[in-house]
């Protein structure tokens, strides 16, 4: 029971309270004084949640350290032992969900009813997937080490679940972490730092460092032996530049403007409920959201007049608040990244839901129809409740269309012959396709880019790989020497 939203919100901000409201690093199992500190908002409201610790580079130093020193022992406990520790990661999070779910909604601004239902089940499934991965790999990956002390960087619109998709394999594989959280969006990552104490995790095996892009940079260019990045393509370039040449594994998993296709034999009801879950989902601030409609001209007026009257159903507002669909935007400042996208557009036609915006960080969902493909607006990712769209009329247009992007991390199609959706799947640049649905993530599944979308995999077995390297070759011979 979640309650209503001022008593949801109260053990989420009593916890604040109970730690200082200002917060140090998390290294070598404990929590660091705080050094020079930023302030964490509630973007719903805008008022001060915590104060979070701008992370030096000495302290990165000191956290991937600490992770160094943890690291031959924890990969030393063999995969059955690690599993257990992870079994119970997964269970503390289902013992904090509540906590967990109302602090995610609280620093994010998400609706409570996606932190609740999707975010939180998501990151405890997750660590029970990799511990039962944990426990084969010995059998499943023979002659496979780990990396060694893994640098993570994570971006703010799934704070917590990110950090999971990115922790859960990295210890199943015997690697140690030290872990970046997004600077508007720290405070669930230092309470999984709580998690981990509580379940015992040896000292060292994560570590969480707060702070900004300086922090990131400091801990690509620290003594890691892995790097693994999610959020924009810009900084992914930087990484990718800054990690070249060292030998390091990389993984990076970047921006998109995901296709989401109609053809006209398509359940269009189904269609437009597809739509609010790709667009409208978190705002449409989510790497694979089904951002370009590209719908089949023959039905094109009925689905826009369809997807019309559902936006003005939708409910925009306090994200504690059950009810409600689309919260708020995560920071002021992305709020002005968006408007000043929309603004700057002069093409095609604009419409805003007729629902009820509350004043402050929030931006009406938003449809910019009847835009051609080299229009901006087709091509730039917004990361904002903004839909685009263009209509085709063959099917091999339709593909062109769709991969006319320099993304590729997911794409939607809809129809009611599957002949249809089996001939265009595979011709999608994506690494990613969902037939008549969208956004559906599991942990079994391995999720990632091509293109300017990123490489690697997060999840599935491809996922676990990505935390692994081939043993020596030396050690392997003298293994299976006689
Ligand atoms: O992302 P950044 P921002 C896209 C989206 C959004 C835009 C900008 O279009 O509007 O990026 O968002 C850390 N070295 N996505 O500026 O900067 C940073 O502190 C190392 C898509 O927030 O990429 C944070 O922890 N790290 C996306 C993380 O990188 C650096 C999710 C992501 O922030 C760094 C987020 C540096 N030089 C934004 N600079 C997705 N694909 O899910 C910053 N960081």
């Amino acid at each position: 029971d979640y309650g209503n939203a001022p008593e949801a919100a109260g053990d989420a901000l009593a916890w604040i309270v109970d730690q200082g409201s200002r917060f140090g690093h998390f290294v070598g199992g404990s929590y660091q004084a705080p050094g020079e500190t930023f302030e964490t908002r509630n973007p719903a409201t805008g008022e001060v949640l915590a104060e979070v610790t701008q992370g030096s580079v000495e302290d990165v130093a000191a956290a991937v350290k600490a992770a160094r020193r943890a690291q031959a022992d924890w990969e030393g406990l063999g995969g059955k032992g690690r599993a257990r520790y992870l079994y119970a990661l997964a269970r503390l999070v289902q013992k904090h969900a509540r906590l967990f779910a109302v602090l995610e909604t609280l620093d994010n601004g998400k609706p409570i009813r996606e932190s609740r239902d999707i975010d939180v089940p998501l990151v405890a499934r997750h660590f029970y997937h990799h511990a039962g991965l944990a426990q084969l790999l010995e059998a499943e990956h023979p002659g496979r080490r780990a990396w060694g002390v893994c640098g993570q960087i994570v971006p703010w619109n799934f704070p917590l679940l990110m950090l999971a998709w990115k922790v859960a394999p990295a210890l199943a594989a015997g690697n140690t972490v030290v872990l970046k959280p997004a600077e508007w969006t720290s405070l669930t990552a230092l309470l999984f730092a709580d998690i981990c104490r509580q379940a015992g995790l040896p000292k060292g095996v994560v570590n969480i460092v707060t702070g900004d892009g300086a922090t990131g940079a400091a801990l690509v260019e620290a003594e890691v032996d892995k790097v693994a990045f999610t959020g924009s393509t810009e900084v992914g370039r930087k990484i990718r530049a800054a990690t070249a040449g060292r030998g390091l594994g990389l993984t990076l998993e970047l921006g998109g403007k995901s296709p989401y296709v109609v053809f006209e034999d398509a359940d269009l009801d189904s269609a437009v409920e597809g739509l609010v879950d790709a667009i409208w989902f978190n705002g449409g601030q989510v790497c694979c959201a089904g951002s370009r409609l590209l719908v089949q001209e023959g039905v094109a007026e009925a689905f826009h007049a369809k997807l019309r009257a559902r936006m003005d159903k939708l409910r925009v507002g306090d994200p504690l608040d059950k009810s409600v669909d689309v919260g708020a935007i995560v920071d002021p400042e992305q709020l002005s990244r968006i408007r000043a996208l929309v603004d700057s557009n002069a093409a095609g036609e604009t419409y805003r839901a007729a629902c009820t915006i509350p004043k402050g960080c929030f931006y009406p969902p938003t449809l910019v129809a009847g835009l051609t493909p080299s229009d901006a607006l087709m091509q730039e990712e917004i990361f904002g409740p903004v839909l685009v769209s263009t209509t085709f009329r063959t099917p091999a247009e339709a593909v062109a269309l769709a991969n006319d992007t320099r993304y590729g991390l997911a794409a939607s199609v809809w129809s009611e012959n599957l002949n249809t959706c089996l001939d265009i799947a595979p011709k999608l640049a994506a690494g990613v396709v969902w037939i008549n649905g969208s956004n559906m993530f599991d942990a079994a599944a391995p999720f990632g880019g091509v293109r300017e979308s990123g490489f690697g995999r997060e999840g599935g077995p491809e996922g676990l790989d990505a935390y692994l390297r081939p043993e020596h070759a030396g050690k392997a011979l003298k293994r299976i020497a006689p």
